[in-house]
């Protein structure tokens, strides 16, 4: 069981500051400069001479970042540069032994986040590091194979000095020096064995016991299971779940195409309507939202990033109350017009784009007490009917809007309810009449005694390897007709091969069974680190308003590449 008292300040916050800065800042080309321009080690030191961030205001970041709503910030002390952004004794690659700077910019911030109430975790990156050691240097080959990165026996032992000569003094330098660590922000852990992960982890917990860890620090590759120093997981990035999962997660999202400083000729800003867009997406799913700035090398944030975060900043000032504190969308689907939050009491209904035929809710049981919108300082009533559908056996919520929302990007329409939300304890036909089987809502059955298969964080049927193990859905149909039958797979992150193919897969539903092989799949792109495919399994007719099971049960599974069936949802269409 996870330490919820540890979690419940993460929990509440939802939205934090993520910052990169460090050498590579100088060049503007991202963090990743020194391997993906080949810049030797004895080259890229002489960057910290020019390193001289006289413009540095630790209290203007932090005040940025409460504007914005942000209630923590998280910053590189170490990058895979290997170079710490902070007093050092144990190390001279720092910025006070190295740069005409010499301060330390952590303490500032330090001390700044306790003014201001903000809450300062330290990014570090733990197994690479690209001056310290040379494991790290060739880890894109021999990572990128996908399934077995080997680790020489020699690589190895000099993997071990390097985590206790470097990693051990640094984090406990970072651990003592500033006071309450909210977090130690680990990352890319892919040659990590389990026990250096849990060595490391366990590390930081005896110094600091409520400092959390997110999960980077162990390869889930490698060891799906995890580990239990963990507190919540990062998902990879623009990774979000289709719908709220049972765990702590958070998606790190850059502001434009990099994580560490850009110059203006390369740089691609994210539109700022999508990084609100994301907040609210992800606070519907539970989760967290990390977004990241990178100062220019004199220290300061650019002027298009302040920008971006002003505008979500306004509408926070305003619509705040339905993202912090606040749990996901109890309805496991989405719907056309935008998504919910809710707290005990309150319904938030985020308002994306104007519903024409106004907003249909099913299931939900709770006496309402008052709808209205979250702008209007004198509450007026919103016109709704509530009622209860016998023939279609269900509880409807029909609420018209009023021709003008107030707000340009996300109106929020609060129902006032008594107590705790209250709706049917089924997966519902959507209001648009998809019906839309989630991962995180099937359940799953281990056919076989080692067998791996789990719900992942970011919402996929993972480590699905023996056709033994099987899954299904029960639903409430509410509109008989036709549907078309689909299946939605995606791809492992992150890696070379990313797909598993050669499938055959039983579906069962309303008495029909289809068998089917992932053959004639298309593809979807979807972003560059993964992919999802659609499988069209045919069609069938659904002739009751009723209750209905799906069963998905496997004849073959590929593991190949040791992926096996990577499952998103079952989507019924009508036709
Ligand atoms: C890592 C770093 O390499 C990068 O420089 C940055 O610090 C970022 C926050 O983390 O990059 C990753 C690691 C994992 C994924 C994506 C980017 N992932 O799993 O999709």
């Amino acid at each position: 069981m996870k330490n919820k008292n540890r979690l419940q300040w993460w929990r509440e916050a939802k939205f934090g500051m993520f910052i990169h800065w460090g050498l590579y800042s100088i060049l503007g080309r991202g963090e990743w400069v020194m391997r993906q321009e080949d810049i030797p080690v004895n080259k890229y030191e002489q960057l910290a001479k020019k390193f001289n961030p006289e413009k540095f205001n630790a209290d203007s970041i932090v005040k940025l970042a409460k504007k914005t709503g942000m209630k923590y910030i998280v910053i590189t002390a170490k990058h895979h540069d290997g170079f710490a952004m902070f007093d050092s004794p144990s190390s001279s690659y720092d910025i006070v032994d190295m740069t005409p700077y010499g301060k330390d910019p952590m303490k500032q911030l330090a001390e700044a986040c306790q003014r201001e109430g903000i809450k300062l975790g330290f990014y570090y990156s733990q197994a690479q590091d690209w001056h310290a050691h040379t494991v790290g240097d060739d880890w894109v080959e021999k990572h990128s194979k996908g399934a077995d990165p080997i680790i020489s026996e020699e690589d190895r032992k000099e993997f071990k000095k390097y985590l206790n000569q470097k990693v051990k003094p640094q984090l406990k330098e970072l651990l003592t020096q500033y006071g309450p660590v909210a977090i130690i922000w680990f990352d890319t852990p892919y040659f990590m064995n389990k026990d250096e992960s849990k060595e490391i982890a366990q590390f930081v917990k005896n110094i600091q016991p409520d400092c959390l860890i997110n999960d980077r620090i162990v390869s889930l590759y490698e060891f799906p299971e995890g580990i239990m120093e963990t507190d919540y997981s990062s998902m990879g990035d623009d990774e979000i779940p289709a719908v709220v999962t049972e765990s702590d997660w958070e998606t790190p999202m850059t502001i434009c195409n990099w994580w560490g400083y850009v110059n203006e000729k390369n740089n691609e800003w994210k539109d700022p309507k999508i990084l609100l867009r994301y907040l609210i997406d992800i606070a519907a799913k539970e989760g967290n939202y990390l977004l990241n700035v990178g100062p220019t090398p004199e220290g300061i944030i650019p002027e298009k990033a302040i920008k971006r975060l002003n505008i979500i900043g306004e509408w926070m000032e305003v619509n705040g109350e339905s993202i912090y504190n606040t749990k996901g969308n109890p309805f496991y689907n989405e719907f056309e017009w935008g998504t919910i939050t809710r707290k005990p009491g309150k319904i938030y209904l985020h308002v994306l784009s104007y519903p024409e035929n106004g907003i249909k809710l099913y299931g939900l049981k709770n006496s309402i007490k008052k709808i209205y919108l979250l702008a209007d300082n004198v509450q007026e009533k919103l016109k709704y009917n509530h009622y209860f559908n016998k023939g279609i056996n269900c509880n409807v919520l029909d609420l018209s809007l009023p021709k003008r929302l107030p707000d340009k990007y996300d109106t929020i329409i609060v129902i006032d309810i008594n107590g705790d939300i209250d709706i049917e304890d089924i997966l519902i036909q959507r209001p648009d009449n998809k019906i839309i089987l989630n991962a995180p809502t099937a359940n799953i059955h281990q056919g076989k005694k080692d067998s791996l298969i789990q719900i992942t964080p970011s919402g996929v049927i993972d480590n699905w390897l023996y056709k033994e193990d099987w899954v299904d859905w029960s639903f409430k149909v509410l509109k008989p007709g036709n549907y078309k039958v689909e299946l939605v797979m995606r791809s492992k992150s992150w890696y070379k091969n990313r797909w598993d193919i050669g499938h055959k897969i039983k579906l069962q539903l309303a008495g029909r069974e289809f068998i089917f092989t992932d053959k004639d799949s298309k593809k979807i792109k979807e972003s560059e680190f993964q992919e999802l495919k659609v499988i069209s399994i045919g069609r069938l007719k659904i002739s009751e308003a009723k209750k209905y099971t799906l069963t998905l049960l496997p004849q073959k599974i590929s593991t190949e590449n040791g992926w096996g069936l990577r499952l998103q949802s079952v989507n019924l269409i009508p036709e």
